[in-house]
């Protein structure tokens, strides 16, 4: 029933799939005219070294670097598929890892259904990769605000404001409360708002927000571009003209790809990496049979360096996504030891018969565990940022699905379209985060807070 060739990438006796050697992952597999079991034989050996027939030319060491399946549910189409890590470019290569597990493998003819629901990494390879460097932690001490999200806006609309234009919305949401700002998704160097004068107006302000409220405030600039030389370029620019800690790096990780998130990981780790997620739905969406899930996305976001990436709304906001899939996510990427769909995954490296130790690390979120010695700690937190459709009124309830404060919100029409301007629409979003951190019911709160009155007015009788 398989071919030799088929048989030598299944091995359903692998003695211990986590004795470190593999990257694990699980996928969701409907074959074509195959059987399970040669169907995914056929992806194990499409996503390592293989090819649809034997070749001669393959040897003993070739064979042992095969991608083993070792795990298959055939009523419920998953596949469980160990991949010997050594076969990754070394020094920590994230898009190499990608290019095996969901690359050609998405596009074979032998599948009708293939997505990767769940991947773990093992201690000893997670130490071979840069993890996030500058956090939600240090972005923290920079504000000084702890014990609720960091409130933020994206600058609406979209495109098409002057530099000039720009930077005065960043100083109304600035003055108005909000902690944080970023470009939206495809802000660049457009001839109506160039970027040398962009960055130059959000200096200005920055600074004069800064002087006004006497608070730090944050922008996150869009760094995206044509080619590494001309990013590079934005980010001196960025840096030249702010101080370490009020600016962040956004990039979109997908559409700029993976080699953009680590090069801005290891040539700026004093900075905090924004991974935007534009077009994931193409290989996340729930409706879509190929791809794969918001978690793996997230988790290789932060294996790659990112100090934060979007996770999505659970549904509370404009975008596609649950909890199921948008609040584990979240989680994986903020905590040291997370249970994902199959797999626990833990970001350190902990003597796992030191019961005290893992006590812990339970409770240590910052992720800085000491261990005996001073050898390698753990990966730190990557960010949750939760953006999508969210307003005022949806704070609370997005927090209540979330289970914690960690994480940046970015709202755009949730603050722009507020009836009384930007200004207000930040107010709002701070007297929705008071009003929460209160213990307060929004609506009697906003009985003497009059621009979350007006947004619960505005926002809850309109639907998206
Ligand atoms: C949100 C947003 C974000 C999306 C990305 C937008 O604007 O700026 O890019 O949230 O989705 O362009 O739609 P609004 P996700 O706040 O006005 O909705 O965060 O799910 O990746
Ligand atoms: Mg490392
Ligand atoms: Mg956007
Ligand atoms: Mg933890």
């Amino acid at each position: 029933m398989l071919n030799p060739k088929q048989k030598a990438y299944l091995n359903l006796d692998l003695k211990d799939p986590k004795n470190g050697e593999y990257l694990l992952t699980v996928y969701h597999l409907v074959p074509n005219k195959l059987n399970m079991l040669q169907a995914a034989a056929e992806v194990a050996a499409e996503s390592s070294t293989g090819t649809n027939f034997k070749v001669n030319t393959e040897t003993a060491f070739s064979r042992e670097m095969n991608a083993l399946v070792y795990k298959v549910d055939t009523k419920k189409n998953l596949v469980w598929i160990a991949y010997p890590w050594r076969i990754f470019d070394r020094n920590g290569n994230v898009q190499n890892i990608l290019t095996y597990v969901v690359g050609n493998v998405l596009g074979m003819k032998e599948v009708k259904a293939l997505k990767l629901l769940d991947v773990w990494f093992p201690s000893a390879m997670l130490e071979q990769y840069d993890g996030p460097s500058y956090t939600l932690d240090d972005m923290r001490k920079y504000l000084n605000v702890y014990g609720r999200p960091i409130l933020g806006t994206i600058i609406k609309p979209k495109i098409g404001l002057t530099s000039a234009e720009y930077a005065e919305v960043c100083y109304d949401f600035w003055v108005g409360g909000g902690d944080f700002v970023k470009n939206d998704e495809p802000q660049a160097d457009q001839d109506f708002c160039p970027y040398d004068k962009m960055v130059k107006h959000v200096k200005e302000a920055m600074d004069k927000a800064v002087k006004k409220t006497g608070k730090k405030k944050i922008h996150s600039f869009n760094v995206s571009a044509a080619d590494f030389d001309t990013m590079i370029k934005r980010c001196e620019m960025i840096r030249k003209t702010f101080e370490k800690g009020s600016y962040a790096f956004l990039i979109d990780g997908i559409t700029a790809g993976w080699m953009s998130v680590q090069t801005l990981r290891r040539k700026y780790p004093d900075v905090f990496i924004h991974f935007h997620r534009a077009s994931h739905g193409a290989y996340t969406r729930r409706e879509n049979p190929f791809g794969f899930s918001v978690l793996v996305l997230s988790k290789f976001a932060r294996l790659a360096g990112a100090s934060g990436i979007h996770t999505g709304t659970a549904g509370v906001g404009k975008m596609s996504g649950s909890p199921g899939e948008d609040i584990i996510a979240a989680h994986n990427i903020l905590h040291l030891k997370e249970r994902g769909y199959f797999f626990d995954q833990l970001w350190g490296k902990v003597q796992a018969n030191d019961k005290d130790l893992i006590e812990n690390v339970h409770k240590d979120l910052a992720h800085h565990v000491v261990l005996d010695d001073d050898s390698w700690r753990g990966v730190k937190k990557c960010c949750p940022i939760i953006s999508g459709g969210l307003n005022p009124t949806l704070l609370k309830p997005f927090i209540a699905v979330m289970g914690n404060v960690d994480f940046i919100t970015t709202m755009g029409a949730g603050c722009h379209a507020h009836p009384w301007g930007t200004q207000a629409g930040a107010k709002a979003l701070v007297q929705s985060c008071e009003a929460y951190k209160k213990k307060i019911d929004i609506k009697k709160y906003a009985r003497n807070h009059k621009e979350l009155a007006e947004a619960i007015k505005f926002f809850s009788n309109r639907k998206i």
